[in-house]
């Protein structure tokens, strides 16, 4: 085949048909408005192409350069390695029989890697045995081209191969910017959950999203004839601490109150803040002796700690309120014939009595009393 000659045809053919092509770059004549211009277009494409024989490369980049693709020419297989890990191509144009290492080989160093495993790799081999060319695609070429080859199908390949591969990169693009969105949206839909069930201040449940968790448990508790226990706090003469100590000091406290309580109830234990220094608890699967025990030790840590807030050392007391479900313990699960219907009923109508309202207005009256009664001290109702 002479080349050279090839590659004048190839050339003239693309000038009679008004394009130019100037280093690397595709300059076309368009004609608006009866003026000539000239448009210089960038690189349709990067492609590397890999023959260890002068004469075929020259011809290939002849072939794509006219294309307006931007060619890279590697005579060997190490440069062609070197070259594609150094700047990706958009295509590889790869030569089977090299000396050293031969195209089969590059291709699988390039597939292994994951930068460069989805380059579209197209063979260009003399090599027309069968197995030759299903080995190829097993390694992950997307085509084959037998020389000799046409400057026609190796462009029509080429521009397939291409065009494949911009639509999968913008493909790619969209679904990473979709995952983006998508894990905005969720941050955003986090944030404003916590937003609507967390209080702002001590990051524990706010009024609504303990009071709707706390309906939940009562229901489940009054069902399975669980016990539950109410627990109503309230920090005593909080003002004067404010006014005393200032506001910010105040909310440091209510802070560190809300740890120590949270120290001290079990994970499954419902805590939220359900007013400005005050706070509820719901004991779950606890009856009011156990329920006692944890406030005591509430209230004595809170008694006992002594917190540093500005360089100086405030400690403060809590008063607490307590109520209980009336689940009448001794009589339930039993199918003794000792309970009767009238012991059933009566339980029955008691449990109905017991909403949440119910518990939390007695754990107040309790509370009521507690402060009443000289504060940080737990009253029962
Ligand atoms: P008692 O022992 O009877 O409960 O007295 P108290 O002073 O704690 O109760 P009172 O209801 O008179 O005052 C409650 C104070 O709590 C007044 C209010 O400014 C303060 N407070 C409410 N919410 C916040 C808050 O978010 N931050 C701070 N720093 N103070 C708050
Ligand atoms: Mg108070
Ligand atoms: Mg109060």
């Amino acid at each position: 085949m002479d080349n050279q000659k090839d590659i004048n045809q190839i050339k003239d053919s693309y000038q009679l048909s008004g394009n130019h092509f100037i280093s690397g770059n595709f300059l076309k004549k368009s004609r608006i408005d009866g003026t000539d211009i000239n448009i210089i277009s960038q690189p349709v494409g990067n492609i590397l192409v890999v023959d260890d024989n002068p004469q075929n490369l020259r011809l290939l980049i002849a072939i794509l350069s006219m294309s307006g693709y931007k060619v890279r020419p590697a005579p060997s297989a190490a440069l062609a390695l070197q070259s594609a890990f150094s700047i990706l191509p958009d295509l590889i144009l790869l030569d089977i029989m090299m000396p050293e290492m031969d195209g089969y080989e590059v291709c699988q160093k390039l597939k292994e890697n994951e930068l460069t495993s989805s380059i579209p790799v197209i063979f260009i081999s003399a090599i027309d045995a069968i197995q030759d060319k299903l080995k190829a695609f097993q390694i992950g070429a997307v085509d084959y081209i037998t020389k000799p080859f046409q400057a026609e199908e190796i462009l029509a390949r080429v521009n397939t191969h291409i065009s494949l591969r911009k639509t999968q990169k913008l493909l790619e693009e969209e679904i990473e910017r979709r995952k983006e969105y998508e894990e905005e949206l969720k941050a955003i839909s986090l944030k404003y959950q916590k937003m609507a069930t967390q209080d702002y201040l001590t990051g524990v449940s706010n009024r609504r999203h303990f009071m709707e968790r706390a309906e939940e448990e009562l229901s489940r508790a009054k069902r399975y004839n669980h016990p539950l226990t109410f627990m109503m706090m309230d920090i005593d003469h909080f003002k004067k601490i404010n006014d005393t100590y200032g506001h910010q000091a105040g909310d440091q406290i209510l802070k560190n109150l809300a740890v120590t309580c949270l120290d001290n109830l079990r994970l499954h234990d419902l805590f939220g803040r359900i007013g400005g220094e005050e706070f509820s608890a719901l004991l779950l699967e606890t009856s009011f002796s156990e329920a006692l025990l944890v406030a005591e030790r509430i209230r004595k840590n809170v008694e006992e700690s002594l917190w540093h807030i500005d360089n100086k050392a405030v400690n403060c007391t809590i008063s607490i309120g307590m109520s209980e479900l009336n689940i009448n313990m001794e009589h339930l699960n039993k199918n003794d014939d000792s309970f009767s219907t009238k012991d059933n009923l009566l339980n029955a109508v008691n449990k109905d009595s017991q909403t949440l309202d119910a518990l939390m207005n007695k754990a107040d009256e309790a509370l009521y009393i507690a402060k009443s009664s000289g504060r940080n001290c737990i009253k029962c109702r």
